[in-house]
C-alpha cells in the first residue's frame, strides 16, 4: 500500500523523511539479464556513477548511451533509522521514467508504470533497521501504443533497440525527480480534498474530506485553517466537514493568497499527557480559496472572467535533460512574469510537485496535462498536422485493438494518479486529458467517451476538462470536441502551412477555420494552447524570412490579430517558452526552436513582443 506517502512529503511532529538524492550507481542492460544475474542482490557490476535526479541521456559522451532504449538500472544504499521502526517506511519516487521495478536487499518491493507521477513502496518487510540496505531499481524507457507518451520501439540491423516517439520532444528517461525515504505513522492521514463556496459578503466555506487509514473510532481528526499571518481562522472535526471563513482572502490570478490546512489525529484514549501531546499524525498543506467555472464563452475564476496569457512549456534543460532543475524552474517563472504571463500548460506530462507549488504561490493558472501525447501513428505529427486531407488523416492509432484495452487502462491509471496528486493545487484550473490525438478518426470517439467519463468522476471541484486539438482535426473534421468544456487549439498557420511570404493567406485560412468553429461550438470558450514558429536566435533578416527573429514576431502579430477578432478566444499560450531538445532529424536543428527564449533562457525578439502585449493593461482585465 502507498497510503500516506503520496501526499507531498514533509517532516511534521509525526512524519520523517530523508533525501536519497545524490550520486547513484548506474548501468544499461540491453539484454535484460540483470535480474537473472542477481543484480538486485549483489548490486550492479561495472557501474557508472550518475546523479539523481537527472535524465541519464545527456550525461555521457557516446551516442549509444544518449539514445539508449531498454532496461537500465540504478543502485544506492540507505540506512533505515531504527527510531522509525514503529512507522511505515516507504521509498517515494517522484518520477521514474517510464516504468520501474524496485528491489530492497534483493526483495522485489513494488513496480510502477508512468514516468511523471510519484509512487511509493512500503519497505518495512525488506529492510534491516540501523543497517545499510541495498536499493536497486530497474527502469525501462521503451515506447509503445500503451505507453504514455506513445510511440514505438524498433531495432537497428544489429539488434539495438531504438525509440520511435510519436511526439516532438526528446524521450528523456531516468530517475528524473527526487527519491526519498519516508516514515509515516500506521494511523495516518492519506489524502484530502476541498471544494469552495464563496459568498457575496466576503465569507467562504471550505468543504473538506479527509482520507485516513487505521483511524480508531476513539481518536479525533482535527482540521484547522490558518491564514498567512498564522491565525487560526476556522476549525472542524471529523473526516468530512466545513470550515467557515468569515473574511476569505481569495486566491486569484497573479495575486495568490494561501491558507495552511492542517490535519491532526489526536489520541482519544486519554493519552494526551504523552510527550507528543497525544498527536498520532499531523500533516499540513497550502490551499487557495477560489472557484473555477466555465460559463457561456468564458472561464471564470472567483466568478470573474480570466484571459490566459502564457506558454506551452517543457521540463528541459542542458545536461539535466528532464531531470528536475530548481534553478531553471525558478528562472522560467521569472521569465514568464517578465513577459506578463499568468498561465502555462504542463505540456506534455505532469510537471514536478515543486513546480506546481511555485505556481500556487505565484498565482499562475495551470492547464494540467497527463502524458497522453502521441495518440497518432506518426513520427512527425507536427508535419502531418499541416496535411488535413483524407490520406493523412486517421493514421490508425485508435484502430489498434490494444488501444481500447491496454492504452485505455494505462491512461485511466495515469489520470487517477494525476488527479490524486494535483487535485488540491489552487493553480490547477483545467485538466488536459490528451495532446493532439487523432480526434478526426471515428475510432477515437469511444475512446474519448471512456476517458472523459472516467475523468468526470475524479475531481470534486469539477474543473473543466479539455484536450488539445491539432490542425489535422480542424473544424469540421474533429469528432471529439463535444467532450471538452473548453476548446483548446494548437495552430500553426504561417509556419507549417502557408509560411513566410504567404502569411496573409495563412491568416485568411486561419480565420476561415475560426469562423467555422464559431458555428460548430457556439457556446464554448476557446484557448490557443499552441502557436509558434521556429526561430534561430540571433538570425536577423530585413525583410524577414522564416527562422529569423523578425519572422517570429510577424507570425505572432498575425496570430494575435486573429485571436483579438474572436471574443470567444479567452487565452493564448505561445509555443514554447524556451527552445527545447527533440530527437534528431531533418526538421529540427538541435531541437525545437519555437522558444520565445533560448534553451539557456535568454530572450529572442519575440519575448519583447509578448511582454509588450501582455503588459498592455488596456487589452484585458
Ligand atoms: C505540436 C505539438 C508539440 C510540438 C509542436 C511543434 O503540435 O503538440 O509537441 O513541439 O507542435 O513545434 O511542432
Amino acid at each position: 500500500t502507498n497510503d500516506g506517502a503520496l501526499l507531498y512529503p514533509q517532516v511534521t511532529a509525526t512524519r520523517r523523511m530523508q533525501s536519497l538524492d545524490g550520486i547513484w550507481r548506474f548501468r544499461f542492460d540491453p539484454e535484460s539479464e540483470g535480474e537473472r544475474d542477481g543484480w538486485p542482490e549483489t548490486g550492479l557490476p561495472d557501474a557508472a556513477q550518475v546523479p539523481v535526479p537527472a535524465s541519464f541521456n545527456d550525461l555521457f559522451t557516446d551516442k549509444a548511451s544518449r539514445e539508449y532504449t531498454g532496461d537500465f538500472w540504478y543502485e544506492t544504499e540507505f540506512v533505515a533509522p531504527g527510531e522509525w521502526r514503529d512507522k511505515d517506511l516507504f521509498l517515494r519516487f517522484d518520477a521514474a521514467t517510464h516504468r520501474a521495478d524496485v528491489f530492497v536487499n534483493g526483495i522485489p518491493v513494488g513496480s510502477h508504470e508512468g514516468g511523471f507521477t510519484p509512487f511509493a513502496v512500503r519497505v518495512n518487510d525488506a529492510v534491516r533497521w540501523n543497517e545499510a540496505n541495498r536499493l536497486v531499481v530497474r527502469l525501462n524507457n521503451e515506447l509503445s501504443h500503451a505507453s504514455l507518451p506513445a510511440g514505438t520501439t524498433g531495432t537497428l540491423p544489429d539488434g539495438t533497440k531504438v525509440s520511435g516517439p510519436y511526439f516532438d520532444f526528446f524521450n528523456y528517461a531516468g530517475l528524473q525527480r527526487p527519491v526519498r525515504l519516508i516514515a509515516v505513522p500506521a494511523e495516518a492521514v492519506t489524502g484530502y480534498t476541498t471544494t469552495y463556496e464563496l459568498h457575496k459578503d466576503g465569507s467562504a466555506i471550505v468543504h473538506y474530506t479527509v482520507e485516513t487509514r487505521g483511524l480508531r473510532p476513539e481518536d479525533t481528526l482535527r482540521v484547522r485553517l490558518i491564514d498567512e499571518v498564522g491565525s487560526v481562522v476556522a476549525d472542524a472535526q471529523g473526516a468530512e466537514g466545513e470550515l467557515a471563513v468569515a473574511y476569505a482572502r481569495l486566491w486569484d490570478v497573479r495575486d495568490a493568497h494561501l491558507y495552511r490546512i492542517e490535519f491532526t489525529i489526536l489520541d482519544g484514549t486519554g493519552n494526551a499527557a504523552a510527550a507528543d501531546g497525544g498527536v498520532i499524525d499531523e500533516y499540513h498543506d497550502e490551499i487557495g480559496i477560489r472557484t473555477v467555472e466555465v460559463r457561456d464563452r468564458e472561464i471564470l475564476l472567483n466568478g470573474r472572467p480570466v484571459y490566459l496569457r502564457g506558454f506551452g512549456r517543457h521540463e528541459d534543460s542542458a545536461i539535466n535533460g528532464r531531470g528536475e532543475n530548481l534553478a531553471v524552474v525558478t528562472r522560467d517563472f521569472e521569465l514568464m512574469k517578465w513577459c506578463g504571463a499568468n498561465s502555462f500548460r504542463t505540456s506534455h506530462y505532469p510537471y514536478s510537485e515543486e513546480e506546481l507549488r511555485l505556481a500556487d504561490r505565484e498565482g499562475f493558472l495551470v492547464i494540467d496535462e497527463v502524458a497522453a501525447v502521441g495518440f497518432m501513428k506518426s513520427l512527425m505529427n507536427f508535419l502531418d498536422a499541416a496535411k488535413d486531407d483524407d490520406e493523412h488523416r486517421g493514421r490508425g492509432f485508435f484502430d489498434d485493438p490494444d488501444v481500447m484495452t491496454r492504452t485505455l487502462h494505462v491512461h485511466k491509471a495515469a489520470l487517477d494518479e494525476l488527479f490524486t496528486r494535483d487535485r488540491n493545487h489552487p493553480s490547477v484550473i483545467m485538466w488536459s486529458l490528451m495532446n493532439e490525438p487523432d480526434s478526426a478518426s471515428e475510432a477515437a470517439v469511444p475512446y474519448f467517451r471512456a476517458i472523459f467519463d472516467h475523468a468526470r468522476t475524479l475531481d470534486p471541484q469539477h474543473r473543466p476538462l479539455t484536450y488539445t486539438n491539432l490542425m489535422m482535426a480542424a473544424a469540421g473534421r474533429d469528432r471529439c470536441h463535444g467532450f471538452a468544456d473548453v476548446i483548446c487549439l494548437n495552430r500553426y498557420y504561417g509556419w507549417y502551412v502557408q509560411g513566410g511570404y504567404q502569411l496573409s493567406g495563412a491568416k485568411a485560412a486561419f480565420m476561415a477555420e475560426m469562423d467555422r468553429w464559431m458555428q460548430i461550438e457556439p457556446d464554448k470558450p476557446f484557448v490557443f494552447t499552441e502557436y509558434g514558429a521556429d526561430t534561430a536566435a540571433g538570425v536577423h533578416k530585413l525583410p524577414s524570412v522564416q527562422w529569423s527573429e523578425e519572422y517570429q514576431c510577424e507570425y505572432l502579430k498575425m496570430q494575435h490579430e486573429v485571436f483579438d477578432a474572436y471574443p470567444a478566444v479567452v487565452g493564448e499560450q505561445m509555443w514554447n517558452l524556451c527552445d527545447f531538445q527533440t530527437g534528431e532529424g531533418i526538421m529540427r536543428v538541435d531541437g525545437n526552436r519555437k522558444g520565445a527564449f533560448t534553451r539557456d533562457r535568454q530572450p529572442k525578439a519575440a519575448a519583447f513582443l509578448l511582454r509588450e502585449r501582455w503588459n498592455d493593461a488596456t487589452r484585458h482585465q
